[in-house]
């Protein structure tokens, strides 16, 4: 097992990587920016560096640094949280040659997992099914013009080193498709450095469900059920929960083992998450998350299994703990995600904390890293923290939900908590009955907007 573990990461998920690491024994070492000198993951590390500025490119993507910071305190290990270095594959090789154990996939599948063709090739080859399209890139006009009319309109013309959205165009015919390719060019080449595109059938109402997988890569991997992240705003997932309103215990077992299988046989080391749209009663791969997910306390929550735990043993040696047979799916469990911003404008506030009273109780769930008096900086995201909720039924997971959103209090600064005091009493939420467009509707029709 490792003796001590660097965090290159801050917020709510370097806590939640700590707490993990508290529990095995091992020894914890904050990185931190001059912006999160007052920040709460110093405060409850073993240790702590400064690794550079406030701008996240001098600090917490500052690979050398955060290198340098590991051989100063011995680090034998990172953990990268999610977003920042979580999936670059140049970071993993790097601290590899530098005999310090990445706590994350193999560099090659955060490679193949980057690449959305190659992604799609491989779930292809694992027989995961995904959306009719185009074979690879497309290579001109003319070839997409013929894959289009075969798969049929609408399509969907995406980046192959895209993913969150950018780089997207859909075409509703052929007079469409020119502009629209040449629009995703544009925007990949800005965003990416690399203008691959490829061709998709366009899903006009599909839910996203996503699945949480664990392999150890001795040939063992394990599903943990699904999450629906359908609630989202620009591509930012703002309520998730599992099980998925949409889905029966067959269905999960069905696309649940399909997934583990998959994933066995890749030989994937760690926690991973299959993305799929789902629309009709069918499944359709579009992305593989080669991270823990902001989400994964919902699958926590209905399991009992402590997910950065279990990616700790593994990246350590350790076969996975646990048995198919072994996981159990009890009760529901909802995920908010309380962002500094205001609820209806989505205007970032960040600034001080004047007033934190986070909700307690049974089958709830705070992971947060803010306190009362602590100052939000500008510079990173605007996750102020995670409320979660378990209940036995869907129905007493919303009631608490209900009620945990009431007790939550955070003054001086605007937050989305009133949007989901909103959303928890809105009868298609209540009803589980929404799409990926679902809220973004919602938005243009709540009279709250006009406030
Ligand atoms: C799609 C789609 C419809 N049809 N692909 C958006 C992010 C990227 N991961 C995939 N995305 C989509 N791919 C096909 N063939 C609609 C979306 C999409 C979406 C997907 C998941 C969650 C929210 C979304 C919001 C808008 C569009």
């Amino acid at each position: 097992m490792f003796d001590k573990i660097l965090i290159a990461n801050r917020g709510e998920v370097a806590l939640r990587v700590m707490r993990a690491a508290k529990e095995l024994g091992i020894a914890t070492v904050a990185v931190y920016s001059t912006a999160d000198k007052d920040a709460m993951h110093v405060r409850l590390a073993d240790e702590s560096v400064c690794i550079g500025p406030p701008p996240a490119r001098d600090s917490y993507l500052n690979i050398p640094a955060i290198v340098a910071a590991c051989e100063i305190t011995g680090a034998d290990a990172v953990h990268p949280g999610y977003g920042f270095l979580a999936e670059n594959a140049r970071f993993a090789d790097i601290l590899e040659e530098h005999e310090i154990a990445f706590i994350g996939p193999k560099a090659e599948h955060i490679r193949i997992m980057g690449d959305k063709i190659e992604a799609k090739r491989t779930a292809a080859r694992l027989g995961i099914p995904s959306v009719p399209g185009s074979p690879g890139a497309i290579a001109n006009e003319a070839e997409a013009l013929s894959i289009a009319a075969d798969i049929g309109y609408p399509v969907i013309v995406k980046a192959a080193a895209g993913g969150g959205g950018r780089g997207m165009k859909v075409a509703d015919g052929p007079e469409d498709l020119a502009d629209a390719i040449a629009a995703a060019r544009i925007e990949a080449r800005t965003a990416f450095g690399d203008d691959s595109v490829y061709l998709e059938k366009y899903l006009s109402k599909p839910r996203h469900i996503e699945i949480q997988v664990m392999g150890d890569g001795h040939g063992r991997a394990v599903h943990l059920g699904e999450r629906d992240c359908s609630l989202q705003r620009r591509h930012q997932k703002i309520w998730e929960e599992g099980p998925s309103p949409a889905l029966n215990a067959a269905q999960r077992e069905e696309i649940g083992g399909l997934v583990a299988r998959a994933v066995a046989e890749l030989g994937y080391v760690g926690a991973g998450t299959v993305e799929f749209l789902y629309e009709d009663g069918k499944f359709y791969f579009i992305e593989m998350n080669t991270r823990v997910q902001v989400e994964h306390p919902v699958t926590e929550m209905i399991t009992g299994i402590d997910i950065v735990n279990e990616q700790i043993k593994i990246a350590a040696g350790s076969p996975l703990s646990i048995s198919q047979d072994d996981v159990r799916f009890l009760g529901a469990a909802i995920e908010c995600r309380i962002n500094a911003e205001h609820a209806r404008t989505f205007i970032p506030s960040p600034g001080r904390i004047a007033y934190f009273h986070p909700p307690g109780g049974l089958g709830v769930r705070v992971d947060s890293s803010a306190y009362q008096g602590y100052v939000i900086p500008p510079f990173y995201d605007s996750l102020v923290g995670k409320l979660i909720v378990h209940g036995r039924t869907r129905t007493e997971a919303m009631m608490r939900l209900r009620r945990a959103l009431d007790e939550f209090i955070i003054d001086g600064i605007n937050t989305t908590l009133p949007l989901f005091r909103t959303l928890v009493r809105n009868a298609d939420v209540q009803n589980g009955q929404y799409d990926i467009h679902w809220l973004e509707e919602f938005l243009k029709t709540d009279p709250a907007m006009e406030l």
